[in-house]
């Protein structure tokens, strides 16, 4: 069923411009910077993000840590670790769920009513696109809780028409 007070939204962006009030990273377990979306994010948020995560002591896959947003616009960054695709069905999928559902509810904790998320692994650790889109918008329609505006952020026209036609036709939500 799809929660009618729940706007999601497909943008092709930067996610280090959006204000939002959390922006999630798709980090690696070391949770000290990357490529990518993660590269991106601690360029644009400054030093001082690095410094609050050397604090966290890394961060398993499937699981998410938060920190402050520091030089971004978005209040809070959610540090989430994707699955590495490894070719085949490795309990992939699950761990890609969860660092949707693990980043909702730490933003519910942060009081975030707005959040924004990359495609998590579909970059470096190759997860496909499309099962990867279909278990983000999935995760989150099952989730019920205080943030009402989820942002699905796309970094190229492939994943955003992915998205769209995805949440156009409506079944990764209901299945
Ligand atoms: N804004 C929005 N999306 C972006 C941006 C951006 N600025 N930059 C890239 N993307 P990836 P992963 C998209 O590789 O696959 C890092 O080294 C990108 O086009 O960033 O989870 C980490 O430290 C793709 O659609 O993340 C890890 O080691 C999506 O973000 C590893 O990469 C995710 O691609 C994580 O790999």
């Amino acid at each position: 069923m799809f929660d009618s007070t729940l706007q999601i939204e497909v943008v092709e962006a930067d996610i280090t411009r959006l204000e939002v009030d959390v922006i999630v990273n798709a980090a690696n377990s070391s949770l000290l910077g990357g490529g990518g979306v993660d590269g991106a994010i601690h360029r644009a948020a400054g030093p001082e993000l690095l410094d609050e995560c050397r604090r966290l002591g890394g961060c398993d896959a499937g699981d998410a840590k938060a920190t402050k947003g520091h030089r971004l616009p978005a209040k809070h960054v959610i540090h989430t670790v994707g699955p590495i695709w490894r070719g085949r069905d490795k309990g992939e999928p699950e761990l890609l769920s969860s660092c949707y559902s693990r980043s909702l509810q730490l933003a519910e904790q942060l009081g975030a009513r707005s959040i924004a998320f990359p495609a998590i692994s579909t970059g470096i650790y190759g997860f496909p696109k499309i099962p990867a889109a279909q278990i983000a918008i999935k995760t989150v329609h099952q989730h019920r809780g205080k943030v009402k505006r989820v942002l699905f952020v796309c970094f190229d026209r492939e994943t955003a028409e992915i998205y769209r036609s995805l949440l156009l036709d409506g079944t990764a939500a209901n299945e």
